[in-house]
Order: C-alpha cells, then structure tokens, then sequence
C-alpha cells in the first residue's frame, strides 16, 4: 500500500486558505508564516530549558508590574524579530513593552498586538504556556500608524491565536472562517494540520477559576461558582475545578473538554487581571469562532471598545449553555 501523503502543513493550508481570495496579497499568510517560524524557535529553547540557562528572572519588571523571566525576553525578542523581518506588519504592541513598536514599514497594513510568552512563571515548574497573537489591519494607509490603530475593538480582528508549548507544541488560530489546529511534528519541524474545524462542546462539567480570590468575586459570579458545586447528578454537578495559571493551557482545555473559564473582577483586580489587546480579545475571537461566548459579564469581549494598549476586562469564556447559566446568574458590577 502506498504510504498516507496527504500532510496539510500551516504553510499548505496557508496557501489553501489564500487562494480563496483572489485579491489577497499574501500579506496576511507572511504574518502567519512569521507566527510559525518564532513558535518553533521558542519552542526549541523551551524544551531545553532545564539544561539551558534561561530559566529564573531576567532581573526586571515589566509594565504590567511582574517579574521578566528570561524566557520573556528570548520570547518577546524572536517574535518582534521574525514580524520585522517578514515585512507585513506596521507596528506591534507586545505585553512585555510599554508602548507599542515600530517596524519601519509603513507600507505595510497589518497590525499584531502579542503576549510573547503567557504564563511564563510556569516554565520553572514546566507547565504548559503559550504565545497569544492577535492581528489587525491599520485604521488608514492616508496617516502613519498611531497608538488609535490598535484601539479598535476586537470584532475587528482579522486573524487570531495561540502557540501552546504543552506536552506537543499546538498553533491554533482563526481568520474568522473557524478554528484549526496544527501540531508541531518536530522531526520534519513543521506544524501540520491536527485539529481541523475546532469546536468547543455546548455543555461541559469543569470550572476554571482561581477561587483564591472568591470572597471578593461579584456576588453574581458567587452565585454561578455555587450553582457548579452544587449537587445535582442530573446536570453533573458538581463540576470539576481545573485551573492551571497559564491562560494558553486553560483555554486549549476548555475549547477541547468544554466547560467556562473565568477571571473576574475583585478587590486586588478590580478590572480583572487579563489584558484586553493580547490576551482577551484573540482568545475571545477564537472562542466565538469555536461556538462558544466571550464576555465581561456585560458585553461580548469584542465588543469592548479599549482605552489604552495595556487594558485589562474581566472575562467569562467558554461552553454556550454554561455561559447563558452564568451570564443569567451574573447581576454585573
Ligand atoms: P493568577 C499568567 O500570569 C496569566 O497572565 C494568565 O496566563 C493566567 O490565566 C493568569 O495570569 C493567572 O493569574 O492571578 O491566577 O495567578
């Protein structure tokens, strides 16, 4: 029997997607391509971490107020660098940067707002984190890029997703046509086509929350946290309570298994702790594109117009009938 060829690699099911639009310039598709080639040289660092030095702190802080950790920086630095030299994009706005990043091509009419490396503080207890990615096109070629052409809410993303550094190496991402995933094959070093067509189950039984700070949650979030822990065999509560610290990997379960994700307002966080450009928004378009709702108790996440690039939302995200039973249940700030 002739061996299976029918290997859809990210960069074959680039050109697949491309060629469905006729006027596409192929910019986009270079961004992606960008996306793929930073994923695997961080990845190549991670899994080498505990016999390379760039475990521990890089010995500063970044704008968000927490430590930098090396493999940030290694991060943050092979994103910006394959973005610059792939020449599609006008400018970045990262998480490890307070102000958004020339790139020097002003011709160019894509945007990218990133968190270079998720959940960092788990790569010394080497759990899973994540890249998150988030792409836009500029406001007008007619003026030069401005700190207003990354305000724009997240429904006007063009393309969106994540890298999960887990037990494999994960690229999911949507261009507003669904969700696929690719997995990392490292002995030919190519993302291949593993996950088409995710969609996130209607129902789950799995709450995702660091209920550390739940005494201060909305008293509408209490209610609905209750209601999953209580007894009820015929709806299977009460739920299980995962809850891993790294966005990337609680959102890559949730998308799979089902179930809701939450960070929600409290007395430390009283707009929640996730950043809205770079975190919320790309996993919320994601989430919508996989079926599943996004919000901040009040409104879609991508309906959230930003006020700066470092914006933080509460967000509730996950299965449909578990977010219509929180969003019932949720009585807003
Ligand atoms: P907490 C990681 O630092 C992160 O930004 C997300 O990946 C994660 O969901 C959240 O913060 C964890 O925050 O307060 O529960 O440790």
């Amino acid at each position: 029997m002739l061996p299976n060829t029918d290997l859809v690699t990210l960069n074959g099911y680039i050109n697949q997607q491309e060629r469905k639009f006729p006027k596409a310039m192929g910019n986009l598709s270079g961004l992606l391509r960008s996306v793929g080639l930073a994923a695997r040289i961080v990845n190549r660092e991670l899994n080498k971490a505990g016999l390379a030095d760039i475990l521990g702190d890089w010995g500063t802080t970044n704008v968000q107020g927490e430590t930098v950790k090396k493999m940030d920086i290694f991060a943050n630095s092979h994103f910006i660098a394959a973005f610059k030299r792939g020449r599609r994009c006008c400018g970045i706005v990262s998480e490890e940067d307070e102000e958004w990043i020339m790139t020097d091509e002003e011709g160019a009419q894509y945007l990218v707002c990133m968190d270079s490396l998720d959940g960092s503080s788990n790569i010394d207890v080497n759990v899973g984190v994540g890249t998150i990615f988030s792409i836009y096109r500029r406001l007008s070629a007619d003026h030069p890029v401005s700190k207003l052409d990354f305000l724009q809410k997240g429904a006007e993303q063009v393309a969106a997703g994540y890298v999960i550094y887990g037990t494999s190496t994960m690229l999911v991402y949507t261009a507003g046509s669904g969700v696929n995933g690719f997995t990392l094959d490292p002995s030919i070093g190519e993302f291949c086509l593993s996950h088409p067509d995710m969609k996130i189950p209607e129902n789950g039984s799995i709450l995702s929350v660091n209920m550390g700070y739940a005494k201060t949650f909305p008293q509408g979030i209490k209610d609905y946290i209750d209601y999953c822990l209580a007894e009820d065999k015929s709806t299977k509560r009460p739920y299980s309570v995962r809850y891993i610290g790294s966005m990337v990997a609680d959102i890559h379960r949730t998308l799979l298994k089902g179930g809701v994700f939450m960070y929600p307002s409290s007395a430390d966080a009283p707009n929640g702790k996730l950043r809205l450009l770079y975190e919320c928004n790309p996993l919320s378009f994601i989430m919508e594109q996989a079926g599943g709702i996004a919000s901040n108790g009040k409104q879609r996440i991508l309906e959230i117009t930003p006020t700066d690039l470092h914006d933080r939302t509460p967000i509730y995200m996950g299965s449909k009938n578990m977010m219509d039973k929180l969003l019932a249940l949720y009585k807003g700030w």
